[in-house]
């Protein structure tokens, strides 16, 4: 038995150790450990109900939107307004949580996993007669090779012209990410951590300048999307074949809905979304309805103390390092009993299987192009298909919700804040389902628990002794040279991790 340790694993967010014990070529088990502290869960207490939209932003620089969006939601149910959102707010909502979703897909894919793929010699060779790749190049040389290095390397298949075109890319893919913060700036003030997204609804009225500046930008993103994001996606999927049966996981899925379409009127989980929730089980072939109370997270081998386990409206967050079972701080989301993988994957699924239209007819066009199944989604190849067809699908619905804005009219509810109270706020966010649990009493938060999409796909060991999702999508991979395990790595990024979401 050989075991490999990679410490930490580079380009994804945040502080991720993966421990992959390797038998005849083959992983026969994986741990994987959120290294890092933060307890922001334990700093919203004593807090007033408030600051809660303002402070759980800050969990991620990534995803703040859609911490703002679930934390807006609590609060909107604790104080009795959740169907008193004006439609300019729920809408505006709605695309701050977009333009979250385009800049964080985006980022993923050029930004944090292409470097797998793409051989960087092919720069040297093209720098000469190309300035953009010329500038990465000069780049490269004038520093130790960051961003694109020390990384594992080798197996590059791309011709020298799809690298090309991909490393192009890479660069464009930071000016649209810019119109995707611009977006986020027009409607939440700034990117990250908008200044939009309030309990009751949004803080400014769109007005004709606003919209205008809106849909320009999304536009010229939209193109991008649908002539180089997504075919440039399809085109290393081709590739990369085989590695839509590399990395395949646990089989169930698990995802809320988001996007709302109307005001949450009774609860969240039976109001109409832009994308669809459910529970998907591909083994048994069921799909079912989400039922919050399945919901626990154990902390059996997490660094927490006892009082730190089950479902979130009860659960605390104690921090102890000593405890010798634990190998992670992120805890261990469990539906159900069982790990459950969140993220593109599971929606696209999910929203496929539900019958979603524009879903079906989307990933059914990207899978027919890569001759790869639905059954192949969890992969590899099938998870960075499935969040490029998503943010194809997440631009086109913005377009519609922008065009249903009506200028000069409110964004926001009158509301009173009640002496107490609780509520829960459920969401899709760009790597997962995200859900926030909050209870107050005099005004002041007395519990915050966060159910966070990376939570559920980098946690480690159950009491049951299931592993989490990404342990089980390592494990039985071939690993060509335990060195240099690049498949090891390449599974890793496929889920998109964040370990400061994940820990928070
Ligand atoms: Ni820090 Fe996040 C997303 C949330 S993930 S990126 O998407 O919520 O765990
Ligand atoms: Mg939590």
């Amino acid at each position: 038995m050989n075991t490999v340790t990679i410490d930490p694993i580079t380009r994804i967010e945040g502080h991720l150790k993966v421990e992959l014990e390797i038998e005849g070529g083959r992983v026969q088990s994986a741990e994987s450990s959120g290294t890092l502290f933060r307890g922001l869960e334990e700093m919203l207490r004593g807090r007033a109900p408030r600051d809660a939209t303002r402070i759980t932003q800050r969990t991620c620089g990534v995803c703040p939107a859609a911490h703002a969006m679930a934390s807006a939601l609590a609060l909107d149910d604790a104080f009795h307004i959740k169907n008193q959102i004006p439609p300019n707010g729920r809408l505006i909502r709605n695309l701050l949580l977009g333009a979250n979703f385009i800049q964080s897909h985006v980022l993923h894919f050029y930004h944090l996993s292409t470097l797998d793929f793409v051989d960087p010699e092919v720069l040297q060779k093209q720098a000469a007669d190309d300035p953009e790749l010329a500038s990465i190049y000069n780049h490269l040389q004038s520093s130790s090779g960051e961003p694109f290095g020390p990384q594992y390397s080798g197996d590059y298949r791309l011709s020298p012209e799809i690298t090309a075109d991909l490393l192009r890319d890479y660069l464009q893919g930071l000016e649209i990410r810019k119109k995707a913060h611009e977006l986020s700036a027009i409607f939440g003030g700034k990117m990250p951590h908008n200044m939009g997204s309030v309990p009751g609804g949004t803080t400014n009225k769109p007005d004709l300048d606003m919209i205008t500046k809106f849909q320009a930008r999304l536009d010229e993103i939209q193109q991008f999307i649908t002539r180089r994001y997504l075919p440039g996606t399809i085109e290393l999927c081709q590739a990369y074949s085989d590695y839509f049966d590399i990395g395949q996981g646990v089989n169930r899925f698990l995802e809320y809905g988001g996007f709302y379409l109307q005001n949450v009127s009774d609860q969240a989980l039976s109001t109409p979304t832009g994308l669809k929730g459910g529970v998907l089980n591909l083994e048994k072939e069921t799909l079912d309805k989400v039922n919050l109370t399945q919901i626990v997270e154990e902390v059996t081998h997490s660094w927490y103390s006892d009082q730190s386990q089950g479902h979130p409206e009860e659960a605390t967050t104690e921090p102890r390092s000593n405890k010798e079972e634990g190998y992670s701080w992120v805890k261990a989301p469990r539906y159900n009993s069982r790990p459950h993988e969140v993220g593109p994957a599971a929606r696209m699924m999910i929203n496929y299987k539900r019958g979603h239209q524009t879903v079906v007819s989307q990933l059914q066009d990207a899978l027919d192009k890569t001759h790869a199944d639905l059954k192949q989604i969890p992969s590899v190849c099938g998870r960075h298909l499935a969040r490029a067809v998503e943010c194809k699908i997440v631009a086109q619905l913005m377009s519609q919700w922008g065009e249903q804005l009506q200028p000069g009219q409110p964004s926001a509810a009158q509301y009173d804040i009640p002496e107490k109270g609780q509520g829960v706020g459920l969401t899709s966010a760009p790597r997962g389902t995200l859900g926030h649990w909050l209870q107050f009493d005099d005004r002041k938060i007395t519990n915050y628990q966060m159910v966070v999409p990376t939570t559920w796909n980098a946690s480690p060991r159950d009491r049951a002794g299931y592993a989490g999702p990404m342990e089980q999508a390592l494990q039985g991979t071939r690993i060509e040279d335990s060195d240099n395990p690049l498949e090891a790595a390449r599974i890793v990024r496929s889920f998109d991790p964040c370990m400061a979401c994940a820990v928070h």
